[in-house]
């Protein structure tokens, strides 16, 4: 790890994008090659059981927590790692725990195949592989209920280091967006299917006008002129997508899903939509003394029909407040990250097409005991998500990152590896994904949580290449 110390002695040009030159020169003094740790494996414990707590300010509520907490705990890992979880669930109802975005095993991903009954236990294992350093989070996935048992609390963080972080030793701040609804008594308002609500939630995802960061309201964070900070987004809401924006600044994009681009993007909005993570890197231009509010910007991801009146209006998230220390000096950030390798578009033999219209994939609702998708352990493919809707579909794949090439044929900018892809208004996304490793069931879906558990959902069956199941 490099002390906030050394990178400040090292930025003696007092530029916030080194040259590639001087970064390598930064980067072999900084990251000398015996520092990689050895793996270890790294044990914990999450019960999953009824609290009651404070969510709004001054009201408490019945909720659903990990280890008594919402959020859950912040799980912090190493690539190498061996990881034991043992989860306990003590809920009167079946959990999972996902986590999302990890390539492991597909008995560990949690999935609505595999429920901890009411009051069973589960030990999750699986190794942090070397190049997935990034920001996850995990959060249950039973069969109809994800939806329910997130918002009653039960979502955490998982952020994962590399031993050669470009970025180690800028100060962070791990900051999980959600939004929840409460009724007239004060407690969570999650109303039943059938009802007027819960038939308008089902079609426009759930959403509540209270805006939580780390579970509190309106918070403050802390910064001194001149500092760099790493901020690592998470939306664990239902359905609500956020557009950022900080006022007065700009961010240096980094990372997103599956961790650090090749290099930094600045941009002054960011769209996060539900179940995507960002890594933001905020520079401390403002004025000793001063403060800037984070805030979501008006995003129209709705259908008309079932459009909030008040989704127009820009919300506040947290405040960004300057000590009134003099500045200190700015810090050299890297202007190459880490090398992301392109897969191999030449080496795609499958081309598959899901279409994506209210409630159904390919015009289907999910069924358990089917598989929707066939594939071959080893394969590159390619896969098309038409959205033929009038409002954003959020795909999410478990337990392979992959490269989005184009929305519409228009190519991205960049090369990112992702979990999640907004499938945005009558838009239609491609992306390469290899099926390196780990064969068996997995699930792709809409990630508003509501369409999720009203059946947009779909099983991958990865088989090895010689046939026969595992
Ligand atoms: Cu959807």
């Amino acid at each position: 790890m490099v002390s906030r110390r050394r990178l400040r002695r090292l930025s003696s040009f007092a530029v916030l994008l080194a040259a590639p030159a001087a970064l390598g020169a930064a980067l072999a003094h900084a990251h000398p090659a015996h520092a990689r740790p050895a793996p270890r494996t790294v044990e914990l414990t999450l019960n999953i059981a009824p609290a009651r707590l404070s969510l709004r300010p001054g009201d408490t509520c019945d909720v659903l927590a990990f280890n008594g907490q919402v959020p859950g705990p912040t799980l912090e890992f190493q690539e190498g790692d061996h990881v034991v979880v043992h989860v306990h669930n003590h809920l009167a109802e079946p959990t999972t725990i996902h986590w999302h975005g990890l390539h492991i095993p597909a008995s560990a991903d949690g999935s609505p195949l595999r429920p901890i009954a009411a009051g069973a236990s589960y030990d999750y294992k699986f190794t942090i592989l070397p190049g997935s350093a990034g920001t996850y989070w995990y959060h249950p996935h039973p069969d109809h209920r994800t939806g329910y048992q997130i918002a009653k609390g039960l979502y955490g963080a998982i952020v994962i280091r590399a031993a050669d972080d470009p970025l180690a030793g800028i100060p962070e701040q791990v900051l999980e967006l959600s939004d929840n609804r409460f009724t007239p008594e004060g407690e969570v308002d999650f109303p039943p299917p059938d009802s007027p609500q819960g038939q308008i939630d089902e079609e426009n995802g759930r959403e509540g006008p209270v805006l939580f960061v780390n579970g509190r309201v309106m918070p403050t964070i802390p910064i001194r002129a001149g500092e760099v900070q790493r901020w690592r987004l998470i939306n664990t809401a239902a359905a609500r997508i956020y557009r950022l924006a900080l006022e007065g600044h700009e961010f240096l994009y980094v990372g997103s899903d599956g961790g650090l681009f090749e290099r930094p993007v600045p941009v002054s909005e960011m769209v996060l939509a539900t179940g995507e993570r960002v890594e933001l890197l905020v520079r401390g231009t403002g004025a000793p003394g001063s403060r800037a509010v984070l805030r979501t910007l008006p995003y129209d991801r709705y259908d008309p029909h079932t459009r909030p009146a008040d989704w127009n209006v820009p919300r506040d998230l947290l405040a960004l407040q300057y000590s009134d220390s003099a500045p200190v000096a700015p810090v050299v950030l890297p202007s190459r990250l880490r090398v992301v390798p392109a897969l191999d578009t030449t080496k795609v033999t499958v081309h598959r097409v899901l279409v994506f219209s209210q409630g159904l994939i390919n015009n289907k609702r999910m069924d358990m005991n089917r598989v929707d998708e066939r594939g071959r352990l080893g394969a590159t493919e390619i896969w098309q998500i038409e959205n033929v809707v009038g409002m954003d579909h959020p795909f999410h794949l478990h337990g392979f990152q992959f490269q989005l090439l184009d929305r519409n044929g228009v190519p991205e900018p960049f090369r990112a590896w992702k979990d999640m892809v907004d499938v945005r208004k009558h838009e239609s996304a491609r992306f390469v994904v290899r099926f390196d490793d780990y064969p068996g069931l997995w699930m792709y879906h809409c990630h508003i949580l509501d369409h999720e558990d009203h059946g947009m959902m779909g099983i991958l069956e990865v088989t090895p290449q010689h046939g026969g199941r595992r």
